[in-house]
C-alpha cells in the first residue's frame, strides 16, 4: 500500500536514500516491475536487511509496477489489487513520499518520454463519470462473473420497485417476435395486475391438461387469456415457464429471473462480425492474421446453432435460426475461397459467410489482401455496406451482433448503435499488452503498426458493448503477478494524442468468462483408436520424413525413434517459433532427448506478403544454419487442415512427445487445448491465457519464453523423467485431457452465451435511458478522434 511507503519514508530516511540512489544509478527513464524487485533484493543484499522483503514496506515496493525516474524526482505506479492502481512520487532530497492522482502521473510520464513535445494540456478521456450510477462487481475474484451479478441487481431493481420493475418486463415481454409472428404476450395486457391473473387461470388450466399435450393443443385456450407462443413445447413446459414469470411478479430471485428470461426465445438471427485476415473453411489456417479466431468463430457457430434450435425448438417455436459470419470479400484470394460472397458453413443448417469488399473512397473494391493493422480507413464503409447486406440476407435486424478481435468489435459497435440491437464482444487479443510501451512511443510504431487507430478503436469498442466475453480471468484482471489485456485499458497515455484516464472498469459487470473447446470430432485422445484417422498415417509420415514438394520443407529426421517436441502456429514475431528453435539447438541435452518439428509459415521467404512473417523466415533458416540442425529438426511451411493436425497431435503423443507453445505472449492459445484434448503434453508460455489454462505439473508445464534456457531444461527433465518411467508422460496426458473436458468445452460455451444474450438484452433494455450519456461521448470521440486518426493510415 502506497501508505506503507510514505511512512516508511518518513521514518528511515537513511535506508530510503540509499535504495533510491540505487534506482537512479540504473540510469533508466523507466522501470519495470521485475526491475524495480531484483535491483530491491540485490539492496536488501547488500544491507544485510533481508528482513525488509516481508515487511510492509517489501511488499509496497513489490506492488510497483512501474517507476518514472527523473533527478530528483521517483513517480511510480502501484497495482493495489486487481484494477486498483495508485501513483505516487518521492523526492530524491527532501525524501518525502506522496499520493498524486492519475493525471499527474501520465503527464509526468510523458515529459520524461517525449520532451520534445510542448508541455501543453492534452486531451483527457475519462468514462469513469458515466458509469457511476451503475452497479459494480465488489469483489476482484468476481470479476467476470457479470451475469450472475447482474440477475441479482435485476432481481433486486423488480423487487425495490415493483410498480415500474413489472412495467418494464410487461413491455420487454410484448416487444418479442420471430417472422412477424408475436410472441409470449398479445400487447392486450395493460397491468401486471391483469397479467398474473391471466397467468393464473393459464396455470390453473395447465395442471388440469397431460403434461406432454403439445403447445398446438393448448394454443386456443392460451390465446384467449391473452398468450401467444414462446412459452413451450408441451404443457409441462408452459406452465413451468409461467411459474417462472407469477414467482418473479411476487417474489423475484435471481435464480428464478435467469431461469426465465434464458427461456424467452429472443434469439433466432445472428450477426458476428470478423472482418479481417482471410476467412474461410479450408486452406486457409496459418495465413497472416488467420488462425485461432478463424478456428473459434467457426465452431463456436456450429454449437450456437445447435443451441438456438433446441432452445427455439423447447419453446415450441419452429423457425431454423440462421447465423451470419461476415468478413472482408478479398478478390485476389490466393486460392481461398475468400473471392466468393457466400459460403455455407459446413456441419450447420443456416450458417453463411457473408463476405463484403473494402472500398476505397471512389466506391473502388480493394482487391489485395490488408493486414490487420492497416484495415481502419475502410471500417466506416464495410459496416455501412454490411448493414444492407446483412438486413438483406436476414430479412431484418439481427437478434445479436458479435464482434470479433478490434476491428469487428469497432464495426459491431457501429452496427448495434444504428440498428439498437445488443452488442457482445470478443476480443481473441488486445494488442496492447503484447508490445512493451506500445502506447507510449506510439509514434515509432505507427508507420507499421497503426496502434493509435487500434487502441482509440478499442476503447469505443469496449465502452460500447453490452456484454464482453473473455477466455480467460487474466485477459480482464491479470494475476497477482501481471497485469490483465483489459486492465491495461484502464489508464495508459500516448503523448501528443491523449491521455486516457478512465479507460474501462474492470469491476463492470459487462464482464464474463466463457472459454472456447477444441472441437471434440477433431481433436480427441490418441487412445480413441476406433476413431482415428488411419487413412492419414502416409501423408504424416511423408510429412514427418518423406519427400515434399520442393520449397515447403526444410531439415531431415535422422534418428526417426525419438519422441518430438512439436510446434504449430502462425509464423510472427510474438508467437516465437524461433525462440524455440533457439533454446533447442544451444541445449545439447534436448537435443540427445528429443527431435524438433516445426510447422509454420513458408520456407521460402518470397512466398509470403507478410513482412513480419518474412523476416521470421529469414531467422528461422539464420538459426538452422548457425546451430547446424538439419539433421535433427524438420521445418514444414504448409498450412495444414484441421483434420491433418488433429491427427498429427495424436500421432506425436503415439511416440510420448510433448507440445510446446513459446509465445513471447499468447491472450489465449488455442493450440494448447488441441494439444491438451489429443492427450499431448503441454509446455506453454507463462505470459498470457496459458498461465491459466495449464495448471502447471498437472495438466502440462508453464515456461517462460525469456528465459528460454530454463524451458529447455525443463522439457528435457521431462523427457528424462519419461524414459525413465512412462507413467509420468501418462500422468501429465490424463491431466490435460481431464482439464479440458471439465473446462474447455463448446457445449458448455453455447449454453452460457445464449442465457448471457438473454440476460444482457434485458438489461439494456432496462437501463436503455442511462446510457444515453455514454453513447454521446463514444460518438464524439470516433468522430473527432478516431476518424482523423484512421485518414492518416495510407491505403492503397
Ligand atoms: N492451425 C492449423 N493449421 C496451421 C496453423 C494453425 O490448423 O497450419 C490452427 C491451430 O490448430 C489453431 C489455430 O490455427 O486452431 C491457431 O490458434 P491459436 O489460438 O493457437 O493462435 P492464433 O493464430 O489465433 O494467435
Ligand atoms: C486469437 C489469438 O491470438 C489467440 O490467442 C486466441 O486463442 C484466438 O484468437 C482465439 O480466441
Amino acid at each position: 500500500m502506497i501508505e506503507d511507503l510514505i511512512q516508511f519514508s518518513a521514518e528511515h530516511r537513511d535506508t530510503v536514500y540509499m535504495l533510491l540512489r540505487r534506482y537512479f544509478s540504473e540510469n533508466r527513464q523507466f522501470l519495470l516491475q521485475s526491475d524495480i524487485w531484483q535491483v530491491f533484493c540485490a539492496f536488501c543484499a547488500e544491507q544485510h536487511c533481508e528482513e525488509l522483503k516481508s515487511s510492509s514496506f517489501g511488499r509496497a515496493v513489490r506492488q510497483v509496477e512501474e517507476a518514472v525516474l527523473d533527478t530528483p524526482w521517483a513517480y511510480f505506479a502501484s497495482r493495489e489489487s486487481v484494477g486498483i492502481w495508485r501513483y505516487g512520487r518521492i523526492h530524491f532530497e527532501n525524501l518525502v513520499t506522496e499520493e498524486i492522482p492519475v493525471d499527474t502521473y501520465l503527464s509526468f510520464k510523458e515529459r520524461r518520454a517525449r520532451p520534445d513535445l510542448p508541455a501543453m494540456d492534452t486531451l483527457e478521456i475519462d468514462l469513469g463519470p458515466f458509469n457511476r450510477e451503475f452497479p459494480k462487481i465488489k469483489d476482484a475474484r468476481s470479476i467476470g462473473q457479470g451475469m450472475t451479478f447482474l440477475n441479482r441487481q435485476l432481481a433486486s431493481r423488480l423487487f425495490n420497485n415493483p410498480r415500474q420493475g413489472e412495467t418494464e418486463l410487461l413491455r420487454f415481454l410484448s416487444m418479442h417476435a420471430i417472422d412477424g409472428q408475436t410472441l409470449l404476450v398479445y400487447s392486450h395486457f395493460d397491468s401486471a395486475k391483469t397479467l398474473r391473473g391471466a397467468l393464473r387461470q393459464a396455470l390453473a388450466w395447465l395442471e388440469r391438461q397431460d403434461e406432454s399435450l403439445p403447445w398446438n393443443d393448448c394454443a386456443e385456450t392460451l390465446r384467449g387469456l391473452g398468450f401467444a407462443p414462446g412459452w413451450g413445447d408441451c404443457a409441462a413446459r408452459v406452465a413451468e415457464t409461467m411459474g417462472f414469470l407469477l414467482d418473479i411478479l411476487e417474489a423475484p430471485s435471481p435464480e428464478t429471473l435467469e431461469a426465465f428470461l434464458a427461456r424467452i426465445p429472443m434469439i433466432s438471427r445472428l450477426l458476428i462480425l470478423s472482418p479481417h485476415g482471410f476467412f474461410g473453411q479450408a486452406n486457409v489456417l496459418g495465413r497472416p492474421d488467420t488462425g485461432g479466431q478463424v478456428v473459434y468463430i467457426l465452431d463456436q457457430v456450429r454449437a450456437l446453432e445447435y443451441e438456438m434450435k433446441s432452445r427455439l425448438a423447447s419453446q415450441g417455436l419452429h423457425v431454423a435460426p440462421k447465423i451470419l459470419i461476415v468478413s472482408r470479400l478479398i478478390p485476389e484470394s490466393q486460392g481461398t475461397t475468400c473471392n466468393q460472397r457466400l459460403e455455407k458453413v459446413s456441419g450447420c443448417e443456416n450458417a453463411w459467410i457473408l463476405r463484403v469488399p473494402f472500398r476505397r473512397d471512389n466506391g473502388e473494391v480493394v482487391p489485395h489482401w490488408i493486414s490487420r493493422f492497416a484495415v481502419w480507413p475502410y471500417l466506416e464503409r464495410f459496416a455501412l455496406d454490411v448493414e444492407h447486406e446483412a438486413m438483406a440476407e436476414l430479412s431484418g435486424r439481427p437478434d445479436m451482433i458479435i464482434g470479433n478481435y478490434s476491428d469487428g468489435n469497432l464495426v459491431a459497435s457501429l452496427l448495434s448503435r444504428r440498428l439498437g440491437v445488443t452488442q457482445c464482444n470478443i476480443a481473441h487479443a488486445l494488442e496492447k499488452t503484447k508490445y512493451l510501451y506500445s502506447d507510449l512511443y506510439w509514434t515509432d510504431n505507427e508507420a507499421n503498426y497503426h496502434f493509435s487507430c487500434q487502441y482509440t478503436a478499442d476503447l469505443i469498442a469496449m465502452n460500447a458493448a453490452d456484454f464482453i466475453i473473455t477466455s480467460t480471468y487474466q485477459e480482464i484482471a491479470g494475476t497477482e503477478s501481471s497485469v490483465g489485456q483489459y486492465e491495461s485499458y484502464c489508464r495508459f497515455t500516448m503523448p501528443g494524442l491523449y491521455r486516457v484516464l478512465g479507460g474501462i472498469e474492470l469491476y463492470d459487470p459487462k464482464f464474463n468468462i466463457v472459454s472456447p473447446g477444441a472441437s471434440a470430432g477433431t481433436y480427441f485422445p490418441y487412445t480413441d483408436t476406433e476413431r482415428r484417422l488411419t487413412g492419414l498415417a502416409p501423408e504424416i509420415e511423408r510429412l514427418l520424413h518423406g519427400d515434399l514438394e520442393p520449397g515447403t520443407v526444410r531439415g531431415v529426421l535422422t534418428d526417426r525413434d525419438r519422441p518430438l517436441i512439436f510446434t504449430l502456429a502462425r509464423l510472427d514475431h510474438i508467437k516465437n517459433l524461433t525462440g524455440l528453435v533457439d533454446w533447442y539447438g544451444r541445449s545439447p541435452r534436448l537435443r540427445g532427448l528429443a527431435n524438433l518439428l516445426v510447422v509454420g509459415g513458408y520456407i521460402d521467404a518470397e512466398q509470403s506478403g507478410d513482412n513480419e512473417e518474412r523476416h521470421q523466415i529469414g531467422l528461422m533458416h539464420e538459426l538452422m544454419d548457425r546451430h547446424g540442425l538439419d539433421g535433427q529438426m524438420r521445418w514444414v511451411g504448409l498450412r495444414l487442415d484441421k483434420q491433418m493436425a488433429g491427427e498429427l497431435y495424436r500421432c506425436v503423443a503415439d511416440g510420448r512427445g510433448v507440445f510446446v507453445q513459446p509465445a513471447l505472449f499468447e491472450a489465449f492459445g488455442l493450440t494448447l487445448i488441441e494439444a491438451m484434448a489429443s492427450g499431448l503434453p503441454v509446455f506453454a508460455t507463462c505470459h498470457g491465457g496459458p498461465s491459466e489454462i495449464i495448471q502447471h505439473n498437472r495438466s502440462g508445464f508453464h515456461i517462460d519464453p525469456n528465459n528460454g534456457d530454463a524451458a529447455a531444461e525443463l522439457i528435457a527433465d521431462f523427457l528424462e523423467r519419461c524414459q525413465a518411467q512412462p507413467k509420468e508422460w501418462e500422468r501429465i496426458s490424463r491431466g490435460s485431457l481431464a482439464r479440458v473436458e471439465k473446462r474447455y468445452t463448446w457445449k458448455l460455451y453455447a449454453e452460457r452465451l445464449m442465457t448471457l444474450s438473454r440476460i444482457y438484452g434485458f438489461w439494456k433494455f432496462v437501463s436503455d435511458l442511462e446510457r444515453q450519456e455514454t453513447r454521446r461521448y463514444l460518438d464524439m470521440f470516433y468522430h473527432l478522434q478516431f476518424r482523423p486518426l484512421a485518414k492518416t493510415v495510407p491505403t492503397d
